[in-house]
């Protein structure tokens, strides 16, 4: 697509990967972290003997190479291993006012936090104090409170087993399920869509299976830049000869091809690997539609799985007279894709004999996503696609260990028998009802509900939708505590008492009393392993998280709490053992197991074909999504979504490019359709501005952005994440997960106010 001469837009035609990454790589390296300590850093990441990559949550390959790591993964250990210092002489010069002008990319290269912190309003500063002082603080807040829950103990998914485990237990012996956390602005409609379907809330496939599937589907995931490890699944199981289908409104380049930086011959010669076999660019929100559509063209192919469907399943009739009801008109319309297209699509599909469905936040972060998410079990269910080799469902989880916090029990639903366990274990009874979602904790500081707020990691009000409110409830709040590695602008919006402490991050080595610690984390695929940390840490002020949560919780709960949290601290051991005894069958010889290189698989029933589900069946569910058109009818509305760029990490942005989607040294861009721009008198390149669609304020508007052409469909907008969350309302969520619908956000495109033009 003619791309108008706008600055810092051009082409992109390369594959992903290639010199490109390699090259990337040595950028991060030399900017962030002394080169030896760097580079003997990433030589261990995923190493049965090192520490577990903070990028992402892709598995290790059994026979570990030594080159398992990717260019992001490096960018994110380098990020963490940095020689900056955010110390208190850098707070002592700039102001809370001052650093919150910042950009989001300068307030966290200020560098690692290396003491306590705690706000002085007087000065406006952030000023040193002691732990001691900093446990005894939030432990006098939390007492304070009238009810325990006015309070938020918000995690993010870097946190290990241990640090989640203590930090629930924590919550629960205070007396509250409030756990929000980043799984609720995530692949929260897969934690409540899959248990209806399949009796679990996670993927259902190994590592091994992409080796036999001779079918990949794609849908709403950009692996080059968010999972980059597996692009190298991906391109085996190309050259394999496996069929790959993308279902994606934009072109993303490391679905086109890839070339891997660790194939010498692809290298030499410059080639790549062809991914995608077919590319179906549908409309954003559609693929709920489009699935049912496949659905559809497969039953008329009569291409189902019979045996399977009568001894697994339930709810095949209903299905079937749903989709009958559902005319091609109504799916053409609302996906996008034409019946043709997908007919192609249904086609590859009824002829494979192992298929994986893969998927990321495309699918997740809309209206109805819990809804289609279980539209995609039910298209593999129809070839019985779950429970055998080659087949599966594969949501690609974000954080490195955001699946496994869940798994020990940071959840603000927990189910009944991780309370009834953790009553029989700690001799306590745990708080039953639920607690917040991130978007209810917002609301409850908005009213003034909830007073205190703890989080363990992440950039909560960043991350979250709607700063203009955000923001605020934030600064409501009495007090706030913040583990982090860096400082974030979360960290600023301060309210009547703040405090900030640094924590050891996943590449540092974690002494303790009992000697060195390692942790463990779980990945998408279930996989538990230990991760060991090898660097020295970047200040010797740091503690660890668990050694931090320990440290509130003897505060909050009196020294002579039932639990012994600085035994526990002492020798992760202890704290592994009582997760193994809050979750038997599950954790089992947990100590043992993790000290096998590459660690051990959770039990994953759906694999097996067990299906905990209260039918005793896999579920088809025919429920078909109907959140209802978020233009409302109003054909000036256009659907905006928000994406990570490759020099991204969530909130964290490294730099300012966006190498294969071909933007450079800026990040304020919007892509559109060609004749949706010209359709409202502009032209690529011009400066717009985005309103959120039915704001009557008139407050939620990004200003100035550029305009630039783009092959995606009609009606379309895809911009950067976290500048465009203003254009996000809170209530516009899933229905039942409340996961925001970050990716289908109704806008106004219109020329900018200030009229100027590049
Ligand atoms: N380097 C790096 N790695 C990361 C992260 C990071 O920020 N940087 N973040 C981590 C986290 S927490 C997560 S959750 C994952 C996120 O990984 P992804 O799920 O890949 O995240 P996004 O960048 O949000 O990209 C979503 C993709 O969905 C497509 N899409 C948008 N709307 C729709 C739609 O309606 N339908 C379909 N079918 N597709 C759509 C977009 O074009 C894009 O290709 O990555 C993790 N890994
Ligand atoms: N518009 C829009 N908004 C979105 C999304 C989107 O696609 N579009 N995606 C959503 C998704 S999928 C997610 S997961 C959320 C992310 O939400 P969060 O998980 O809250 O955000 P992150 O940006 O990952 O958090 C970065 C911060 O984590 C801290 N940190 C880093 N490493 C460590 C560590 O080892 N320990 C501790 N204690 N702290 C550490 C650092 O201080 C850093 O500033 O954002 C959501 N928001
Ligand atoms: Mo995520």
């Amino acid at each position: 697509m003619a791309d108008a001469k706008i600055p810092g837009v051009r082409a992109y035609d390369g594959p992903a990967g290639g010199w490109g990454a390699l090259k990337a790589v040595a950028g991060a390296l030399g900017d962030q972290a002394t080169v030896i300590e760097g580079g003997r850093t990433l030589l261990s990441a995923n190493q049965p003997e090192g520490f577990d990559c903070p990028g992402c949550a892709w598995p290790d390959p059994k026979h570990t190479s030594s080159f398992e790591f990717c260019e992001n993964g490096a960018k994110a250990v380098a990020w963490e291993a940095t020689s900056k210092r955010a110390s208190p002489e850098v707070f002592e010069r700039h102001t809370v006012s001052e650093l919150l002008t910042w950009s989001d990319h300068a307030i966290e290269d200020l560098g690692r936090l290396t003491e306590p912190m705690a706000y002085d309003a007087a000065s406006d500063r952030y000023l040193p104090i002691s732990w001691d002082e900093a446990f005894a603080r939030t432990g006098s807040a939390l007492r304070a409170l009238d009810n325990p829950n006015q309070a938020e103990f918000y995690a993010s998914g870097r946190a290990s087993n241990e640090a989640a485990f203590l930090y629930q237990l924590l919550g629960r012996r205070f007396g509250t399920n409030n756990f929000p956390d980043c799984s609720n602005m995530c692949h929260e409609p897969t934690s409540v869509g899959l248990p209806d379907s399949i009796g679990m809330g996670k993927g259902s496939v190994t590592l091994e299976d992409f080796d036999h599937a001779d079918l990949i589907l794609c849908f709403g995931h950009n692996p080059g830049t968010n999972h980059p490890r597996m692009m190298g699944t991906l391109r085996e199981a190309s050259k394999r000869g496996a069929a790959i289908l993308a279902f994606n409104p934009l072109r993303e380049r490391s679905l086109e091809k890839f070339a891997s930086p660790r194939d010498a011959m692809e290298m030499a010669t410059l080639s790549s690997t062809p991914i995608a076999s077919a590319y179906y660019q549908l409309t954003i929100g559609g693929d709920a539609l489009a699935v049912q559509g496949m659905m559809k063209a497969v039953l008329a192919l009569q291409a189902v799985d019979r045996d399977f469907i009568s001894e697994h399943t339930a709810g095949f009739e209903a299905l079937v007279e749903a989709l009958e009801a559902l005319s091609w008109a109504e799916i053409e319309a609302g996906s996008g894709l034409s019946r043709a297209q997908i007919e192609e699509a249904a086609g590859v599909y009824a002829r494979s004999k192992a298929t994986i469905l893969c998927y990321g936040m495309g699918l997740t972060q809309h209206r109805d996503s819990s809804g289609t998410v279980q539209q995609l079990v039910n298209l593999l269910l129809l070839k019985g696609n779950i429970g055998r080799p080659g087949a599966g469902i594969c949501p690609l989880r974000g954080h490195s260990n955001v699946q496994g916090a869940r798994t020990v029990g940071v959840a603000e639903k927990p189910v009944p028998a991780l309370l009834d366990s953790l009553r029989d274990v700690f001799g306590f009874e745990p708080p039953r009802a639920h607690g917040h979602t991130v978007v209810e904790a917002i609301e409850a500081m908005e009213r003034g509900e909830a007073k205190v707020f703890l989080g363990l990691g992440g950039n909560f009000a960043v991350a979250a939708p709607d700063p203009i409110r955000t923001f605020a409830a934030m600064r409501r709040l009495d007090f706030a505590v913040h583990i982090a590695t860096k400082p974030n602008r979360t960290h600023l919006l301060v309210g009547q008492e703040s405090l900030l402490l640094p924590c050891l991050g996943r590449t540092e080595i974690d002494i303790q009393a009992g000697g060195r610690q390692a942790v463990t984390v779980e990945d998408s695929m279930s996989m538990v392993h230990a991760s060991k940390g090898l660097n020295a840490p970047a200040s010797d002020q740091l503690k660890s998280e668990p050694a931090i949560v320990a440290g509130i919780a003897r505060a909050v709960l009196g020294g002579d709490d039932a639990v012994d949290w600085s035994g526990l601290v002492a020798d992760y051991d202890r704290i592994r053992d009582l997760i193994a005894r809050v979750f038997p069958g599950t954790f089992d010889n947990y100590n043992e197991r993790i000290r096998v290189p590459g660690g051990f698989r959770l039990p994953v029933p759906p694999s097996d074909r067990i299906w905990k589900t209260a039918s005793g069946k896999a579920n088809f569910m025919a429920h078909a999504p109907k959140a209802g058109d978020p233009r409302q009818g109003d054909p000036d509305v256009m659907i905006l979504t928000t994406l990570r760029s490759h020099d991204q990490y969530n909130t964290t942005i490294y730099g300012q490019n966006d190498r294969y989607r071909g933007v450079f040294g800026r990040r304020d861009v919007v892509f559109a359709h060609p004749d949706d721009i010209a359709a409202r008198g502009l032209s690529s390149g011009d400066r717009i501005d985005l309103a959120a669609a039915f704001d009557s304020s008139g407050e939620r508007v990004v200003r100035g952005f550029t305009v630039v052409a783009r092959d995606l469909p009609r009606g379309c907008l895809a911009a950067y994440y976290p500048e465009t969350n203003i254009l996000v309302e809170l209530e516009d969520r899933d229905t039942r997960s409340g996961t925001p619908a970050y990716k289908s956000v109704p806008v106004r495109l219109r020329a900018a106010r200030d009229g100027a033009c590049n």
